[in-house]
């Protein structure tokens, strides 16, 4: 291997750093844990926002997200996954498991009532 072919490798590797940092650096994007039920489960916290805002999971298994909403402020007292038919009011201070099992791979957003707040269920294929 001479330096043209280290450089080539290093500077690919840069790239890739580059491209990851610009899609997920800015979000954090965090994978949900499957349990020994097999369910893949994440707590999302309500406040102001969704964090974490993206979401990933696996296809064709079980979901849960439990979104603790840490805050009284109305606009996030409901949360909607319009792609899978999902509305759900959001009680001040408490857990709201939400479960569904996403088929199809793809990136699903979901929001507040208002549309004001917004999340990414990022689906991925088996
Ligand atoms: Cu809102």
């Amino acid at each position: 291997m001479d330096l043209t072919e280290i450089g080539v490798i290093i500077g690919g590797l840069l790239l890739i750093a580059f491209v990851l940092w610009y899609f997920f650096g800015e979000r954090t994007a965090v994978s949900a844990q499957t349990a020994e039920s097999g369910v893949q489960e994440i707590r999302v916290t309500v406040k102001g926002g969704y964090s974490p805002d993206v979401i990933v999971v696996r296809q064709g298994k079980p979901v849960r997200l439990d979104f603790y909403r840490d805050e009284t402020a109305s606009c996030s007292e409901q949360v909607i996954f319009g792609d899978f038919g999902i509305a759900k009011h959001l009680p001040a201070f408490e857990t709201t498991p939400i479960e569904f099992t996403p088929e199809t791979p793809g990136e699903f957003t979901f929001t507040c009532g208002m549309n004001m707040m917004r999340g990414k269920l990022v689906v991925t294929g088996v």
